[in-house]
């Protein structure tokens, strides 16, 4: 239907006109020649037709017969002679008129035939580029199509993505500016939904998913979960690097990674009482045994260095209902081997502990291993609590549960000290 209509308004367009009859007769010069017979032929034989006596072409003898002044008027057989050229003349005129009659009609049919004609050849080039706009244009719409599915299923990916890792809530991130620095910024922004969110400390060259806590006071980063002994913790140096384990579900075991403590403890952004830049994190840590009891441990001031420092730690005082295993001062002596202050991290592969042998291999895990611990949260996993090995390699705080009986949760989670009054 569209196209019969575009050749429609082609011809009425192209068919009238004398720009439109010039046009033809630049491309084509032979029309020039019919415009002139189809002209010039209706004026010879109107004048011929008005004026008799006027005369194209050789003379007629019995015209000039017809006009001598050598015949007597008054002869009869010269009347009848005349009378019969006269009849003939008449004749002859007719047939003159009806030969004119049909040159005129011809004339005016190439007259009327030779615009269209002119034209067609136009309008067949008009009616080409459109065809070629209409399938450029078709092409087009349908790249556009493509395009517009790929952005659906993008759409549809991040939707999928986003509902899976907590909605974002309305703030820097969300803005697209500044991302979260941790989960307290998170907490800070709106959001009070325990879940997975993305956040970029300061200086960390890439963001990653954190889980955040928002009960407990909310806004704390949870480093590390211990739960049912689903993800083995004896792992290299590499995957302690970089973090492992279970950050989809809401209560998956996973090691945050030492890179990211380390750009997360340096921020110093939250202490705005000291403008320190660094050591203005707290870290408590949330233990729980078979029979259902939950004891806690909190550090003021903790910090993983960097790597070059083998993630060394440093964490200030204690506080809390489990006893403080990490520094070792519960009995005097032990701190000599078992205090972790200032211990450099350790695992299967990488030795840094100041025993003769390898912690991380005796007692299964990453951590900063002395000679060796009073504390071993990355350890092996018992599911009936009290245990016995050749080494005491189980999930052990020792302060409350002595070096036998292995945890069954664990939960080491951060927040920045000043971020509120601590409801514990
Ligand atoms: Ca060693």
């Amino acid at each position: 239907m569209k196209r019969r209509l575009e050749r429609k308004m082609c011809w009425l367009d192209t068919s009238g006109g004398v720009e439109s009859l010039l046009l033809a007769m630049q491309k084509r010069p032979w029309l020039l020649g019919v415009y002139v017979f189809a002209i010039g032929l209706p004026v010879i034989l109107f004048i011929s037709f008005m004026w008799p006596d006027v005369r194209f072409g050789p003379p007629d003898q019995d015209y000039y017969y017809k006009k001598s002044d050598d015949v007597q008027p008054d002869d009869p057989e010269v009347s009848e002679y005349k009378q019969t050229l006269e009849t003939k003349g008449l004749g002859l005129m007719r047939q003159r008129m009806a030969g004119q009659t049909f040159l005129i009609m011809g004339v005016m049919l190439i007259a009327a035939a030779a615009p269209a004609l002119s034209t067609s050849d136009s309008c067949d080039e008009e009616f080409a580029q459109l065809m070629e706009r209409e399938r450029f244009l078709k092409s087009k719409v349908q790249k556009q199509k493509i395009l517009l599915h790929r952005l659906q299923q993008l759409s549809q990916h991040q939707t999928q993505h986003h509902t899976q890792h907590q909605a974002q809530p309305p703030g820097d991130q969300a803005a697209g500016n500044t991302p979260y620095r941790d989960c307290a910024d998170v907490f800070s922004s709106g959001s009070n939904s325990s879940g997975l969110y993305h956040i970029q400390a300061r200086g960390s060259p890439v963001a990653l998913g954190a889980h955040c806590d928002m009960s407990d006071g909310g806004g704390w980063t949870i480093i590390q979960r211990r739960a049912d002994g689903s993800v083995l913790f004896n792992r290299s140096w590499t995957e302690y690097k970089n973090g492992f384990g279970d950050m989809q579900s809401g209560a998956g075991e996973f090691w945050f990674g030492n890179e990211n403590l380390h750009y997360l403890t340096e921020q110093g952004i939250y202490n705005s009482l000291f403008k320190s830049k660094t050591g203005n994190y707290s870290l408590r840590i949330i233990l729980g045994d078979l029979e259902g009891s939950q004891r806690y441990a909190q550090y003021d001031n903790f910090r993983v260095g960097p790597e070059k420092s083998d993630y060394q730690l440093s964490f200030g005082a204690y506080s809390g209902t489990a006893g403080d295993a990490l520094s070792g001062s519960y009995e005097v002596g032990v701190s000599m081997w078992a205090n972790h202050q200032g211990m450099r991290f350790s695992t299967y592969d990488r030795d840094n502990d100041n025993y003769t042998g390898n912690c991380a291999q005796e007692d299964k895990g990453g951590w900063w291993y002395n000679r060796c611990h009073s504390a071993n949260l990355n350890g092996l996993y018992y599911p009936r609590g009290y245990y016995s090995a050749v080494t005491d390699d189980g999930v052990v705080w020792f302060t409350w549960k002595g070096w036998w009986y292995s945890l069954k949760t664990t939960v080491m989670k951060l927040r920045p000290a000043n971020f509120k009054v601590d409801p514990l």
